[in-house]
Formats: C-alpha cells, sequence, structure tokens
C-alpha cells in the first residue's frame, strides 16, 4: 500500500545519510523502560496513551500540536505507556518526538511506526524507543525475524494483527505483547468489538491489547470484560486534552 511505499522510499534515501553501522553504534547503551511490565502489572486496563498529530483517517487532528505539553498531561493522568507518531508523510510524526517525551515522562515509549527494513529496528533503539510495533500483514514472512532482532536488542515488540488470517503469521514468531487493531486498513472505519472476534484465536496466556477506535468509559469497561491487558488510545484523546476526563 501507499504507506509503506512511501516508507520503503524514505528509509532508503536515511541509509545513504547514516549507515547501519552508525544507527547501530547509535543503538548501543542505550536504557529501555519495561513497557511489558508495563501493561502487565497496570492496575486493571492497562492505557497506552498515543501522541499524534494527524492520520489518514483524520487529517490534521490537533492544530496546535504539542508532543511535551500532551506528554506532561498524560503523564499526570497516570497512564500506563505511551504511543508516539514517528511517521512522517501521513501522521506528521517525528523521530525526536520520543527522546522529547521521554525527557517529561516516567513510561515506556512504543514507536509508533511502518517497520519495513531492519534498519530502523537499530533507529527505534537509538532514537529512544522502548517498544517497537510490528504490523503482520506488512512484515508477513519476515516476522518472526524482525520480532527475534527485536527483542535481541532488548527492545519489547508489540505485534499487531487485524484479522483472522493475520493469526498464522505470529505463531511462528510467537510474541508475547498482541495487538488487534480495530480498524480495517482498508476501509479505516473502527468497531471496538472487533477486538472480540479475533481474542478466541489467541493463546489465552499473552498481553493482548485493543487498538483504534476506543472513545470513552463504555468502550473500556467492554474490553475489560473481554479480558484484555490494555487499550491504546489516540484520536479520542488528543481531542480532549483539556478536558481529557470527558473520555472516562
Ligand atoms: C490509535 P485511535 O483510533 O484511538 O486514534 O487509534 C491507534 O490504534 C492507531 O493510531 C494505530 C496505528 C496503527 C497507527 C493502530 N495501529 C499502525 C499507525 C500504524
Amino acid at each position: 500500500d501507499k504507506i509503506v511505499e512511501k516508507k520503503i522510499e524514505q528509509i532508503a534515501e536515511e541509509k545513504r545519510q547514516v549507515s547501519i553501522e552508525e544507527m547501530i553504534k547509535r543503538a548501543e547503551g542505550k536504557i529501555i523502560r519495561d513497557f511489558t511490565s508495563a501493561i502487565r502489572d497496570a492496575e486493571g486496563l492497562a492505557i497506552i496513551s498515543e501522541i499524534k498529530k494527524a492520520s489518514p483517517s483524520q487529517g490534521i487532528i490537533k492544530e496546535d500540536f504539542d508532543p511535551v505539553a500532551t506528554a506532561k498531561i498524560y503523564e499526570e493522568q497516570g497512564f500506563d505507556a505511551f504511543s508516539v507518531l514517528t511517521e512522517k508523510h501521513f501522521f506528521l510524526g517525528d523521530d525526536s518526538y520520543i527522546e522529547m517525551v521521554k525527557a517529561v515522562s516516567s513510561k515506556p515509549i512504543l514507536r509508533k511506526d511502518f517497520i519495513v527494513d531492519e534498519y530502523q529496528i537499530y533507529q527505534t533503539k537509538a532514537i529512544g524507543g522502548d517498544a517497537i510495533l510490528l504490523i503482520a500483514s506488512v512484515l508477513k514472512e519476515k516476522l518472526p525475524e524482525y520480532y527475534r532482532k527485536s527483542v535481541e536488542l532488548g527492545l519489547h515488540p508489540l505485534v499487531e494483527i487485524h484479522s483472522e488470517k493475520e493469526v498464522a503469521y505470529i505463531e511462528k514468531a510467537d510474541p508475547m505483547i498482541i495487538g488487534i487493531n480495530n480498524r480495517d486498513l482498508e476501509t479505516f472505519t473502527t468497531d471496538v468489538r472487533h477486538t472480540e472476534k479475533i481474542l478466541k484465536y489467541l493463546p489465552k496466556d499473552r498481553l493482548v491489547i485493543s487498538e483504534s477506535g476506543i472513545k470513552g468509559a463504555e468502550d473500556l469497561k467492554y474490553l475489560k470484560s473481554l479480558g484484555v491487558s490494555g487499550a491504546l488510545i489516540g484520536e479520542s484523546l488528543m481531542r480532549n486534552l483539556k478536558d481529557i476526563k470527558k473520555v472516562f
């Protein structure tokens, strides 16, 4: 798809500026916050709060976007982890946002981007990411290798699936943390109840995160009743920063 094509192009360009050897060096010695424990040890449903300016389906979500101010608000709310968009063209993210957020927060940070090249695994660690998003439908057969590489570097992978047929991709990788994306990536529509449909195909002993289209307390109550470990919330938090309690 378009986003993946653009990403492959962008990474080729980035590699010309910073070699893989240099990126490996930059990643060395980085301290990683424990994303897995943050999800596992959360009181009730773990909340992963997302920082993003725009999305392909919504366009600009927040005109006066400020990643640091947003992180401070989330931190105050006691959310369990952060998700920070670094994808530039469709989500208007930036790699620099991770360190900016890290400086004002105590929680682990998921680097939200489209990982299509091994180079980006080192880069994720180099820019301060603690967790890395690996999308099954993007990586397909490469998923187990990318998963292993991420773990080897000390990163905490969140493996995302959307459909039942993608369950096959995760069998080999055997991930600890599985995200069920409620958004249909072709139509962009979301349905929180999608989590329930996919959950039954997953091993019971995993940390499952419901992602996308979560709007408020009622959705969270429903997700809790399913027994998932966490919820990843972006848009509805970003739109209510001034009065974030509205969401809950
Ligand atoms: C957050 P929402 O509907 O609360 O803003 O969704 C998150 O799930 C969504 O941003 C997302 C995403 C992704 C973004 C899920 N998977 C993969 C980019 C790439």
